[in-house]
């Protein structure tokens, strides 16, 4: 009989797969438990949703690289032997290659679990080493082999291996960092296409031009050989182009390439719509839901070309994923009922009798789960509000759970058949359990991920239609979320659109809410957050990140307050979290210039100080209100010779509030001096520096704390008499940063607590480090320091040199010529002095506050040394 040629497994009905050989059975047997292990592992995973935070990444990909993958090289090596009427390759070789491939797969998934990029890039290669071993034996096999009608089908496992080389390339860039923010996107694009449409979805492709007629219980049409080499030719040729297209972050050939894919499904739909013929099926329902799954590989495909073609490749990536329940859902599960419905009958039972009752048992309600299971699809593919996904949802798990509730019967019933043999049966039987887990799994995957994937548009959401939807981009970077607050009216459906821009991975947890999975470096998540009504936190919830300051709030105002609408807007400024210092600043910002300038010329300087309020940028995009000397914070720098006279006048141009001044370099009593002046009225301050120092000045009126902690200091620097020149001479006031409203009780609170916003050298968190002091290698340097508090002192520190000069308090503590030196210049609240360093060679030299707690909140910067 010709047929025996023409459709070589399905016709070989009573031993399908080649089960006759006990060996192969064992072989069978072990492959199948490693695939129900795996998929074991994804169900725990994808139940882990909310508390890991690369749960989602591991469900998927223990379910489609770690199940499907073994499931895919089983049998497509054993199809392949079928197809081309072939001799089995050597067994030992083919379990080393599936053993390698596990291991592989292992590899990657521990190593993205616990960040170890060696690991997983370690396991990205043994992947394709073990896949090109098994692509080699699929292409040998071909060789001499005698070939059927159906050798052509081959051709689609060869090109499934070759595109899981291609995407295990892809994903071994983006899993271990190497694939930058600027490709990405790309990157990311490229690996879901190559591995969803051409490692899982080509061998579907394949194995349904066999199964098909079959199902149908009729001979295959002439044409198939020929249909099948084009449905080849356009799919992995489509692929292959739209690949290289994304990679390369070109969009329109990656519209063409997945538009031929797409014309290929179409092209073999209709084969298998031209196969039809008037007679009965063998089973109606294995056809109808092989037909819509091809149907649904369709739909998706041409979907995917369309949004594509439509969107930014940047932000195409959310999209794709929209799609996924229709691949996974629609077309592979789809796929797997169909096909055991079909041939579970034929490989439990001897008789034609005994066949038909058990096909009448998989068979039952087949209509009702048929809609109910593409029902469900369409519901989670078209773009409906939330409730209606949800059903969507329900309905095809439900068809699901319910065809898995006939395999067990059959399967319990089958259990103690008379006449067969168990240990025979158990092969099937585990593989038929695996694949009905892998369904509800599909099911499970394709929609975990606290609804981020869902397609539900707030907007549309319920009948109200008074309901405000607002997108808010929030970044993660330096260890800061951004904005670190966003003020929402209650009931607002909030959105957050999240990406990660650090050199790092973090992720975002709302509290009680969704949780964004793991993202790597340039990769974005949109969380849905629906109607907010109450108060949230959110942080990164990688260990240690949200102590560090990975947090931020949602804070719900009520609709009638006056407030409402005053943060609106994509990025609501934070006005009280800790600054985010890896940012920039504002363009057209300037550092304040650190250098010292000349001594005042003559022997008295009169000067005029306004006590006035300034808003500042205080930290990279952070402004503060601040109360200044001058209309800076610290106020100017006073630099004269012991002797001199300083006339100061203060003028208070402040609106509301009383201030006055104290000069630590003048000596006299305070009574006058230093009392505090109302608005608008003036104060002469008169003293005569007779001792050398750096010295401090800062507000008189209480409370200090506050006017101190707001920005009402500065420096008095006195050259000790005889001083040398030097090649650089630089001056840098240290305080602390409280940001919030000035005399606000939370403000207030955080400086009696002593927990600052930031650290600050002249006033600026970080400005240095954005803007560095320049010198010369060899160049000699010397550096005023005044700790102005008004909490804590400073160990100054510079990275890199040793300070052979040290002048502390109006003493030289450390001179060249001495065999000792100094590493630190230790001040005290109020205290000041110098040192002196010579840059031994070029490069980026730190200078910090030693106390790390500082100098990580802001008190850090850098001398650039040149050659
Ligand atoms: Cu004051």
């Amino acid at each position: 009989m010709s047929s025996q040629v023409d459709h070589p497994a399905p016709t070989d009905a009573r031993h399908p797969g080649g089960l006759k050989q006990p060996d192969l059975k064992t072989r069978q047997l072990r492959a199948h438990s490693v695939v129900a292990v795996w998929v074991g592992l994804a169900l725990v995973a994808a139940g882990a949703q909310q508390t890991l935070p690369v749960a989602r990444w591991l469900a998927v990909h223990l379910f489609l690289l770690g199940a499907a993958t073994t499931a895919v090289m089983v049998w497509s090596e054993h199809f392949a032997v079928a197809l081309l009427h072939a001799r089995r390759p050597d067994e030992r070789r083919s379990d080393a290659r599936l053993a390698a491939v596990n291991l592989a797969v292992l590899g990657v998934l521990i190593g993205v679990w616990l960040d170890r990029p060696v690991l997983t890039g370690a396991g990205c290669v043994l992947l394709v080493a073990a896949l090109a071993a098994h692509l080699v034996v699929l292409v040998r096999m071909g060789r001499g082999a005698l070939g059927g009608r159906l050798a052509r089908v081959v051709g689609f496992y060869r090109a499934a291996a070759a595109a899981l080389i291609v995407g295990a390339v892809l994903g071994g860039l983006i899993a271990t960092g190497h694939a930058g923010p600027r490709y990405y996107a790309g990157l990311r694009l490229a690996h879901i296409h190559v591995t969803l449409l051409g490692w899982i979805g080509l061998p579907v492709l394949g194995t349904l031009f066999m199964l098909w007629p079959t199902v149908l219980g009729v001979r295959m049409t002439e044409r198939t050989t020929r249909v099948a080499r084009w449905v080849l030719a356009l799919t992995g040729g489509g692929l292959l182009t739209a690949v290289v297209a994304l990679v390369a972050g070109r969009r329109w050939p990656a519209v063409a390439g997945v538009m031929a894919y797409a014309v290929g499904t179409v092209l073999m739909t209709t084969l298998l719509a031209r196969t039809i013929r008037r007679r009965r099926p063998v089973s109606a329902a294995a056809a109808w839901m092989l037909g819509a799954a091809a149907g649904w590989l369709c739909a998706g495909v041409a979907a995917d070309a369309g949004v594509l073609a439509v969107r930014p490749l940047t932000e195409a990536g959310e999209d794709f994923t929209l799609l996924v329940p229709v691949v996974i859902v629609g077309f592979v599960a789809q796929v797997l009922i169909g096909a055991l419905t079909y041939l579970l009958p034929i490989v439990l039972t001897g008789g034609p009798r005994e066949r038909a009752a058990l096909r009448a048992v998989l068979e039952l309600g087949w209509p009702a789960r048929f809609v109910a299971l593409n029902g469900g699809v369409a519901l989670l593919a078209l773009p409906l509000p939330d409730p209606v996904g949800t059903a969507g949802l329900l309905l095809a798990a439900g068809a699901g759970a319910a065809f898995l509730a006939l395999l067990v019967r059959v399967l319990v019933r089958r259990g103690g058949g008379a006449g067969e043999s168990p240990s025979s049966r158990r092969p099937v039987l585990l593989g038929t359990a695996g694949g009905t887990v892998l369904i509800v799994l599909a099911v499970l995957v394709a929609n975990s991920g606290g609804g981020t994937d869902h397609p539900a548009d707030a907007s549309r959401a319920g009948g109200n239609g008074a309901a405000v939807t607002r997108t808010v981009d929030v970044t993660l970077a330096g260890m800061r979320i951004r904005p670190g607050r966003i003020d929402v009216t209650a009931g607002t459906e909030l959105r957050l659109k999240v990406t990660n821009k650090d050199a790092q991975r973090h992720d975002l947890k709302v509290e009680g809410g969704p949780a964004t999975p793991l993202l790597s470096p340039g990769q974005s998540r949109t969380l849905d957050l629906g109607p907010v009504t109450e108060t949230r936190t959110a942080w990164c919830t990688l260990p240690g990140h949200r102590a560090a300051g990975m947090t931020m709030d949602i804070v719900v105002r009520n609709s009638t307050d006056d407030m409402a609408g005053m943060h609106d807007g994509p990025t609501a400024v934070t006005d009280d979290s800790n600054p985010d210092l890896s940012a920039g600043f504002s363009p057209g910002w300037k550092p304040r210039d650190a250098a010292l300038a000349p001594a005042l010329a003559g022997t008295v300087h009169r000067i005029e100080l306004h006590a006035v309020r300034r808003t500042i940028e205080v930290a990279p995009g952070v402004r503060q209100q601040m109360w200044t000397f001058g209309g800076t914070a610290p106020g100017p720098v006073l630099h004269g010779r012991v002797g001199d006279v300083f006339e100061v006048t203060l003028v208070n141009d402040d609106p509301a509030m009383g201030h006055g001044i104290d000069f630590h370099a003048g000596s006299l009593s305070p009574d006058r001096a230093m009392r505090t002046i109302a608005p608008g009225q003036r104060l002469v301050y008169r003293f005569r520096a007779e001792r050398a120092g750096a010295w401090l000045y800062h507000c008189s009126t209480a409370p200090m704390l506050q006017h101190m902690g707001n920005g009402m200091y500065g420096a008095v620097v006195i050259d000790p008499p005889g001083l040398p020149k030097v090649d650089h001479e630089y001056v840098l006031v240290s305080s602390e940063l409280y940001l919030g409203t000035p005399g606000s009780a939370a403000q207030v609170a955080k400086m009696r607590q002593g927990a600052p916003d930031a650290w600050v050298f002249n006033g600026v968190a970080a400005q240095y480090a954005k803007a560095p002091l320049r010198a010369k290698a060899g160049q000699r340097a010397r550096f005023w320091v005044v700790a102005a508090g008004p909490g804590d002192g400073i160990a100054f520190h510079i990275v890199g040199t040793v300070f052979d000069t040290v002048y502390e308090e109006g003493a030289y503590l450390v001179e060249p010529g001495r065999p000792g030196g100094s590493q630190v210049l230790g001040l005290a609240l109020a205290q000041g002095g110098f040192v002196e360093t010579t840059f031994p060679a070029a490069g980026h030299y730190s200078f910090i506050d030693h106390d790390m707690r500082h100098a990580e909140a802001g008190a850090m910067g850098m001398v650039e040394v040149s050659k």
